[in-house]
């Protein structure tokens, strides 16, 4: 962060999260270090914009929206709601938190859109796209999954999520397979919309060389710049979305939309609070993104270009964060391995401020964060508690007790300058990124204090020389006011309510650094202290282990039931079931049963079989007449509900039973083999 200017604002935006389930701590590990960075501009007294927003289209949304039943205009409603409220609680002061599918951005995105195709950097070109033929529709990105030709992972339709974290385009994904139904795709060719990526080649590769932020985004977007740059495809087949232009049958990639939201983010804020935000978007300015490292292609190689062929301005950094993991495992919502902001932390009654500090001071920014909740005890009861919390605490209640007021006498010139290092140390850590290296230093200084008070033994002090006494507690608690104003980007909260144990008025947040060099008014009265921090106790840790041991059980035994472990069966074996394809002729309700349905089957024998299934809760009866079955013609006769059954409709065990159907129409009695 070179030379941020004094004179304009810094425009910091956080990567969009998908407003299609719930937070969850790897969202944090880059909006948490976004906002004490933020936090920690203004306190050095420059103009910052903060924005974020819910990113709303593309194939996740949709998918989403899909497999819970509800609409993507209702899901998205949902979780914009849920993540503003998230954010707020936890302190993450955005300035705008805007969604992708308000007017304004369909609208700057139509505008951007428009001015690639007037630079003539948009061209239409036919495709092969996969295609469900059993679904009979066309699957885009999340829809379709298969194997990345560059690395081999496993792969989704529009990046290689789990490997090489490439962007694929539309029809570079080997081995399609259908993501609703689990068939094999196919590929079908159509006319799609490109924008020309791979004449962006020197000017991506001149600009990485000047892009700020952290080394592993420019890293990687010049080696992927280096290797291939191939043209983007950036329209869908979907309905929901923002249209391309002149299209109605097209929305254009969701990846060309969600970044425009950081320009109309920008524009709505300034709207509201009389700024320019074209002095940001298409004046010198700057502008700095925090992401996660698994956007880096987005956000270092298409965004600029889009910037560029549409003449906006650049962004001047990409900060990208480390990933998450738990419990040393890799960070998995479907495998149990995650930690859920409401339900699994602020549900529970922790602070947010401890999670704040925990997510920013485990390791550097770039690196891995593990989250244990054994880790998490360790660092509020060492750090927080034992270190912060006490200095502030012996300092504030020694001086209470035995003054009342800030005692008269100049802080010692050697504690100013500790502070003033200390300051100057931080800023530094911050400029570049280095959260971690910042919160030590600053714990230096809470060290700094706590053995200057413990040296000192001002409880000796007090009765043999009082003046000498006064002046080791003015330096404290001066300590203590630079340690307030340095901690308050990370924890600001507590850092407001020390603010006031300090006997000082106002918004600690909007307070400078230098501030902590102000000395403290002798004679002002300090209230009664009170004790910010408190150790967490084990049996609280361990309740919180057992819940997420609990989860991660539970994931499993999913896992393992989906993938039952069967004996192994011979084909004379499989020979002795007698399987054949029928018709449902009739369906009713069984009296007394609320779950059972008697069925007659046709399976080309004199009269229908007479099967009971225990299907009524997930079919209607009379939907299911003419439609074509797999059944156990030789299962031993029962009786249920007084009815007899005479056979077992096949099903996939799914979540309500899924009925099994011959690929197409067979003769009724066909055997399955
Ligand atoms: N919504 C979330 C992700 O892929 C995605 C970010 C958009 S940033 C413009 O991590
Ligand atoms: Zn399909």
């Amino acid at each position: 962060m070179p030379n941020l200017p004094a004179d304009k604002p810094v425009l910091v935006t956080c990567g969009l999260p998908y407003a299609n389930g719930e937070c969850h701590i790897g969202h944090l590990r880059t909006y948490i270090p976004a906002d004490i960075f933020v936090r920690s501009l203004h306190k050095q007294g420059l103009q910052t914009i903060f924005v974020c927003g819910s990113d709303t289209h593309g194939t996740p949304i949709v998918v989403s929206a899909e497999q819970t039943n509800t609409t993507p205009g209702k899901l998205i409603e949902k979780y914009h709601h849920h993540f503003d409220e998230v954010f707020k609680k936890l302190g993450i002061r955005f300035n705008f938190f805007g969604t992708t599918d308000g007017a304004v951005n369909h609208n700057r995105t139509n505008d951007i859109v428009n001015r690639l195709i007037e630079n003539n950097y948009v061209y239409p070109k036919t495709i092969d796209l996969a295609y469900c033929s059993h679904c009979e529709r066309s699957l885009p990105d999340r829809y379709v999954e298969g194997i990345c030709p560059y690395c081999e992972s496993l792969a989704r339709g529009d990046e290689c999520d789990q490997g090489c974290n490439r962007h694929l385009e539309p029809g570079e994904i080997l081995q399609p397979v259908c993501k609703i139904c689990g068939n094999k795709a196919e590929y079908r060719e159509q006319e799609h919309f490109f924008f020309r990526l791979s004449s962006f080649k020197d000017f991506l590769l001149e600009y990485l060389e000047t892009l700020g932020g952290t080394t592993n985004a420019r890293n990687y977007a010049r080696e992927w710049v280096n290797q291939e740059l191939r043209d983007w495809c950036i329209t869908r087949n979907l309905e929901w979305g923002v249209r391309f232009p002149g299209h109605d049958e097209l929305v254009v990639y969701v990846w060309v939309d969600a970044p425009i939201g950081y320009i109309s983010f920008t524009e709505e804020y300034c709207n509201n609070a009389g700024l320019d935000w074209k002095q940001i978007w298409q004046g010198d300015s700057s502008i700095i993104h925090f992401i996660g490292l698994d956007i880096a292609y987005h956000h270092c190689i298409f965004w600029p270009a889009m910037l560029k062929g549409a003449d906006y301005s650049l962004p001047q950094a990409v900060v990208a964060s480390g990933m998450v993991k738990i419990d040393d495992k890799t960070f998995s919502k479907s495998r149990g391995y995650v930690v859920w902001v409401n339900d699994d932390y602020l549900d529970h009654g922790f602070h947010p401020d401890l999670l704040r500090y925990y997510l920013a001071s485990y390791t550097s920014h770039t690196k891995d964060l593990n989250f244990s909740w054994k880790v998490f005890q360790e660092k509020v009861n060492n750090e927080l508690v034992g270190s912060l919390g006490n200095f502030l605490y012996r300092t504030l209640h020694f001086t209470h007790k035995n003054f009342g007021e800030v005692p008269k006498g100049a802080v010692s010139d050697l504690v100013l300058d500790e502070i003033r290092t200390t300051i100057r140390k931080v800023t530094e850590a911050m400029e570049e990124y280095e959260f971690k290296k910042a919160i030590d230093i600053i714990m230096g200084l809470s060290a700094y204090g706590n053995t200057y008070f413990q040296s000192n033994e001002p409880w000796h002090m007090i009765k043999n020389d009082p003046d000498a006494c006064a002046g080791v507690v003015k330096d404290c608690l001066q300590v203590a006011k630079a340690l307030v104003l340095l901690c308050e980007p990370v924890i600001p909260a507590k850092m407001n309510e020390a603010w006031g144990h300090l006997g000082l008025e106002g918004d600690v947040s909007q307070m400078r650094y230098d501030e902590g060099l102000v000395e403290l008014e002798s004679g002002k009265n300090l209230p009664k202290p009170a004790i910010l921090f408190t150790k967490i106790d084990d049996k609280k840790i361990n309740e919180m282990v057992v819940i997420m041991n609990k989860r991660i059980a539970e994931a499993m035994a999913k896992e393992e039931k989906a993938a039952p472990q069967a004996p192994v069966v011979t084909f004379e074996e499989f020979n002795t079931m007698d399987i054949r394809a029928g018709t449902i002729v009739s369906a009713e309700a069984i009296k007394g049963s609320d779950k059972l349905l008697k069925l007659q089957v046709d399976i080309g024998e004199d009269t229908p079989r007479q099967v009971v299934a225990g299907i009524a809760l997930t079919h209607v009866a009379d939907e299911l007449v003419g439609r074509q079955i797999v059944l156990l013609a030789n299962m031993k006769p029962a009786k249920l509900f007084g009815v007899e059954s005479m056979g077992m409709i096949l099903a996939a065990d799914a979540d309500g039973a899924v009925l099994l159907q011959p690929e197409s129409k067979v003769e009724n009695g066909t055997l399955i083999r």
